[in-house]
């Protein structure tokens, strides 16, 4: 099982998308819990694409081969993470924050959301505060999901949330928030309702917060 996962992890490494989806559909049919491949696979694969960034040894272009091989190898998977659902739990809409273009991570939320029977309204990338209050209002939505992987773009969830709040629709929807440079404490900082570490959490979290 190591060596299965060693050599999914090699392949998001070196961006190899056809070695890789070709080695998860192996994997599903070898039996592997499809949460293991997600976790200590292809997650674990970008965490050390991030610290060789991080240490000079990789650079954009390296980064971005890894990205779609991700992109891609998820989509393979997502029929195995998900479960079928009869009927919506709620509604999530969903985004990254202006000025980050980081989706994988916000991608893998809208896909376990959805898996969870929520009815998910992703944005995309790059949405303003305008987007995201305009959404809001549209879809009376339960809630609203934001996503920032840059310390710099963290800031842009607080002024979507003083955006909403001006709006008269801050009580109208839950705030949650994450990605890889939001914490615990800046999630309270940006005023967010709640924090998820991960993914599942995130599922854990939505489903507490409608429940309440
Ligand atoms: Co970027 N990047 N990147 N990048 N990139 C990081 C984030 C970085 C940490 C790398 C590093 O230096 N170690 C660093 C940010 C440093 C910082 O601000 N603190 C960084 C940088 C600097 C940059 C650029 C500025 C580089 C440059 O151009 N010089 C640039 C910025 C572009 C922009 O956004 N304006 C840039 C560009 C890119 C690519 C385009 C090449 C590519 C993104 C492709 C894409 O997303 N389509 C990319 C990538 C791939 C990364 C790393 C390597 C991997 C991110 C990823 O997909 N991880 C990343 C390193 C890292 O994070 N360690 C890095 C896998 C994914 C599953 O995890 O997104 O964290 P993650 O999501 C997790 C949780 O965070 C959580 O659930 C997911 C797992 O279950 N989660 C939520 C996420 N959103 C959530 C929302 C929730 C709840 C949970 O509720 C709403």
């Amino acid at each position: 099982m190591n060596e299965i996962l060693e050599d999914l992890r090699e392949s998001i490494l070196s961006g190899d998308r056809a070695r890789l989806q070709e080695q998860i559909n192996g994997a599903i049919e070898a039996g592997l819990d499809p949460v293991v491949i997600l976790n200590d696979g292809m997650v674990a694969a970008m965490k050390e694409v991030g610290r060789l960034f991080e240490c000079g040894e990789y650079f954009v272009p390296e980064m971005m081969r890894a990205a779609r091989a991700m992109k891609d190898g998820l989509a393979i998977l997502k029929p195995s993470l998900q479960r079928a659902a009869l009927e919506s739990s709620g509604k999530v809409i969903a985004g990254t924050v202006q000025g980050d273009m980081h989706d994988i991570g916000k991608n893998l939320v809208c896909m376990m959301l959805e898996g969870a029977g929520f009815e998910i309204q992703d944005l995309g990338i790059d949405v303003s505060p305008a987007q995201f209050i305009d959404a809001v209002r549209a879809s009376g939505a339960d809630i609203l999901a934001m996503s920032a992987l840059l310390s710099t773009t963290v800031l842009n969830m607080k002024v979507t949330i003083e955006a909403l709040e001006r709006a008269g629709l801050r009580d109208k929807v839950k705030v949650i928030v994450g990605g890889a440079s939001v914490t615990e404490s800046s999630a309270r900082q940006v005023g967010a309702d709640g924090y998820a570490p991960d993914a599942s959490q995130a599922v854990a979290l939505v489903q507490s917060l409608i429940a309440q």
